[in-house]
């Protein structure tokens, strides 16, 4: 199938395009292994925020330019005094914002890893969905080694995919892991050869394209729940109150309201 992508919206680090429902959101700062500063993810957030609010998008793919790179984590240069610094001299760590939209967002996202995944990139590719691997990838946390952690999804939610045992060594040792370790501890969904992996990823978002979409989101929503604490669980009843809304029952509370009369939900059927 030949894909025609099309610019959703320009940006300076990323790249934003679109073919029908799939979405692709490309870090690109390949000579940097695709590390991001704070304006790599700001665009970022911005993409997946309009991918999250047009119905047309039925899933992102995000990805790294170049065969080199997934991503790198955090650039290293512009590593301040308590955050990464932007142009506008405030240090921050707003990939923090970043992890927790593609977790919320109500649509899969799909990681497709070429080369290193390391670091904030590792993270990155940890919260997506579904991650397709080429096998020249590589992945691996640096924190300890250059003076940074990640206690939040890099650690607790690593730990739940491939095992406490494993995620702590990745964080005491600071080794990096072939696409084939990963894959057998649980780290990747597949692992294809480098040549062919845009080819399975498309093929896979197609064969995901294909499902119920109200369906996949109550997947997503409930596996994070478990995961994601009341935070989950706000994502999760927000999907059910999203749907209460579309029904008769929920229309006609509206409905008294508005006419200024006691609501009737007599008609409305108990299911057991
Ligand atoms: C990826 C590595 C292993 C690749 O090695 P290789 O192939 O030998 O390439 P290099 O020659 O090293 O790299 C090529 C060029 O790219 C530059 N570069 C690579 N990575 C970065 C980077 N992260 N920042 C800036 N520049 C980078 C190299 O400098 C080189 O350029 P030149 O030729 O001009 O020197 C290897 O590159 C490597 O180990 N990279 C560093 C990986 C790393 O330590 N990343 C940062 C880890 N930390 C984070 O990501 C923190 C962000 C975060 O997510 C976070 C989240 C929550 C809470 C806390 C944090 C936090 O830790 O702060």
């Amino acid at each position: 199938m030949a894909y025609q992508w099309e610019t959703v919206k320009l940006y300076e680090e990323i790249i934003f395009e679109r073919s029908g429902k799939i979405a692709k959101i490309t870090i690109n700062r390949p000579e940097v292994h695709n590390a991001f500063t704070p304006l790599t993810v700001q665009e970022m957030i911005d993409a997946v925020t309009i991918c999250r609010d047009d119905a047309g998008i039925g899933l992102v793919i995000l990805t790294g330019a170049g065969d080199k790179a997934f991503c790198s984590g955090g650039d290293q240069k512009v590593r301040g005094h308590g955050g990464y610094v932007g142009r506008d001299g405030i240090a921050r760590l707003n990939v923090l914002d970043l992890q927790r939209l593609i977790r919320i967002l109500p649509k899969p996202v799909v990681a497709m890893v070429k080369g290193w995944s390391i670091g904030g990139g590792n993270i990155l590719q940890l919260v997506c969905d579904i991650t397709i691997a080429a096998d020249n990838a590589r992945f691996g946390q640096t924190g300890p080694k250059v003076g940074s952690f990640d206690a939040g999804y890099g650690s607790g939610y690593l730990a739940r995919v491939i095992g406490h045992k494993r995620a702590k060594e990745v964080w005491f040792m600071c080794r990096q892991y072939t696409a084939e370790e990963a894959y057998a501890m649980g780290w990747v969904n597949t692992v294809v050869p480098l040549a062919e992996v845009e080819e399975v990823t498309l093929a896979w978002c197609e064969r995901i394209l294909m499902m119920s979409p109200t369906a996949l989101r109550f997947i997503k929503a409930s596996m994070n729940a478990d995961t994601d604490g009341l935070a989950g669980l706000q994502q999760l009843g927000g999907d059910c109150t999203m749907l209460y809304y579309t029904t008769d029952e929920g229309k006609e509370g509206k409905n008294a309201f508005l006419e200024k009369r006691d609501p009737n939900f007599d008609d409305f059927p108990k299911f057991p």
